[in-house]
């Protein structure tokens, strides 16, 4: 199906774009704030690029209105961000710090007064240390009432002004970082650890949606996953195993809990037989059904291609390219089930990040063929070592990047997926959690680096005068040179 009707973006289209607290706030210890995972986690040597930590990160907390006056002149019609449960609650539980909370009510009546939907993401990986040292953090099913506590305290301040709410962002990532590669909080190997985890997460998740709803909020709730859609790498049989092994076990396993409060069924299968299982009790199924989202968040950077991965001498575990030197990433896999190889019909991005508008549309056509929910694109974007010429940063690579994937989402409106808007990663330039500032996303440039001795001056890039355009012509912009 290649056609194109012309028809437009709907008008209520969320031309957005996305950021995360702990990658752009900084002032990491103002105002009352707590410490969070992260900002012990980046003490370890050798964890982050060049040791990073987002004490100052772009200094968004003291700069949010000049990033909100960007926003407006360039037209962005929601502003997806998150909140620092160390702000609002600095030991996790307990009273609440009003000057925390205080900072977020003004941000979403700044973004309100400039008409910028705000887009609110609960948990963005800063988990309260308090909470990591008290119970171990996401291992203890103590965190479920915690989550639903700090969670109320937002519905409740924010009831009638935020619409549109993430639960946990990449739980898929934030996981397997932190319990598979140790390269997030809390650091481990532990392939047990990391099933049991997960699984307190998905009822953290699902708590938090089904008191949304009890609650009768107004708007919409979601959980944002990291979708990278496999692909077979060629039609041998093996390969197309390969390939349903890895939906299964990277996506489905996920997918599945949010939409439906199912794990796949030879995910479990395999867990018992490698003794991973980890406790699910009747309640917690119950729990997982009763917590259907309204709508399914994404962040699309890439797909993936797969192969067969024998049992015997079969790839294991990698780290991801975090150099920023192409082709340096390994191949990665589980013995038995699948490995991870390179795809010979796309480009790579520096960080060896598959670069695939297309697979973008596939994603979206099999999130819709099984789950029926509508879409929200909560991440999309090209990290990229960024240049400034002249004052100015030419960054052709991230214009071409973006606009083909937003006719990727065009294209699928024209067939049928409901997808409610695009947030691009990211707003201005942040701290990549790994790769410093090398790495940038941004349609802002900010003046900042490794060191944090930055002037923090703000620049927008081409790409934000293009996005400017797209919005305004509610994405015709797109094709006006085709
Ligand atoms: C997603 C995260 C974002 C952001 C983005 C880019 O996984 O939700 O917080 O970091 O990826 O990742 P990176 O900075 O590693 O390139």
């Amino acid at each position: 199906m290649t056609t194109r009707t012309g028809t437009p973006f709907p008008a209520d289209f969320l031309w957005g774009s996305a950021s995360a607290a702990y990658q752009v706030e900084g002032a990491y210890q103002e105002d009352g704030k707590g410490v969070s995972v992260w900002d012990k986690f980046v003490e370890i040597p050798g964890k982050t690029f060049k040791g990073t930590n987002g004490e100052t990160a772009v200094d968004h907390y003291h700069r949010y209105k000049e990033d909100v006056q960007l926003m407006k002149k360039m037209g962005l019609k929601a502003y997806r961000f998150s909140i620092a449960w160390t702000r609002i609650l600095p030991l996790g539980k307990g009273a609440v710090n009003e000057a925390g909370l205080k900072f977020y009510q003004d941000l979403v009546d700044e973004l309100i007064a400039n008409d910028i939907e705000p887009v609110v993401t609960i948990y963005h990986w800063d988990l309260p240390q308090a909470l990591q040292d008290e119970y171990q953090g996401f291992e203890s099913r103590q965190l479920v009432a915690d989550f639903v506590n700090y969670a109320t305290i937002l519905f409740e301040a924010f009831r009638g002004k935020v619409k549109y709410w993430v639960s946990l962002n990449e739980q898929n990532v934030f996981t397997s970082m932190g319990y598979m590669l140790a390269t997030h909080p809390p650091g481990v190997v532990d392939a047990k650890r990391f099933y049991h985890a997960n699984h307190i997460a998905n009822l953290c998740n699902a708590a938090i949606i089904q008191k949304f709803h009890q609650l009768g909020m107004p708007g919409k709730i979601g959980p944002s996953f990291a979708y990278t859609p496999a692909y077979s790498l060629d039609a041998n049989p093996l390969n197309e195993v390969a390939q349903v092994n890895a939906e299964d076990f990277l996506s489905h396993l996920w997918l599945d809990v949010y939409a439906w409060g199912e794990y796949p069924r030879p995910v479990l299968k395999y867990l018992q037989e490698h003794d991973l299982m980890f406790e699910f009790t009747p309640e917690d199924r119950q729990l997982l059904k009763a917590a259907r989202p309204d709508f399914m968040g994404i962040n699309y950077y890439q797909t993936a291609s797969f192969a067969f991965n024998p049992l015997e001498n079969g790839v294991g575990q990698a780290e991801m390219n975090t150099t920023g030197k192409k082709g340096t990433a390994k191949e990665s896999g589980v013995p038995g089930l699948y490995k991870k190889v390179a795809n010979p019909f796309v480009e790579r991005t520096n960080w060896d990040w598959e670069i695939d508008p297309t697979g973008l549309l596939v994603g979206l056509r099999r999130l819709e063929s099984r789950y029926r929910l509508p879409i929200l694109i909560t991440e999309n974007g090209l990290g990229e070592y960024d240049k400034v010429e002249d004052g100015a940063i030419h960054d052709s690579y991230r214009i071409d990047y973006l606009s083909k994937h937003a006719m990727a989402i065009h294209e699928a409106l024209e067939q049928g997926v409901e997808v409610l808007g695009y947030c691009t990663w990211s707003f201005t330039d942040l701290l990549s959690w790994l790769n410093g500032y090398q790495k940038r996303y941004g349609f802002v440039y900010v003046d900042q680096d490794e060191k944090q001795d930055g002037s923090l001056t703000r620049t927008p890039k081409d790409s934000f005068y293009w996005y400017q355009k797209v919005i305004a012509t509610n994405g015709t912009a797109l094709y006006a040179d085709k």
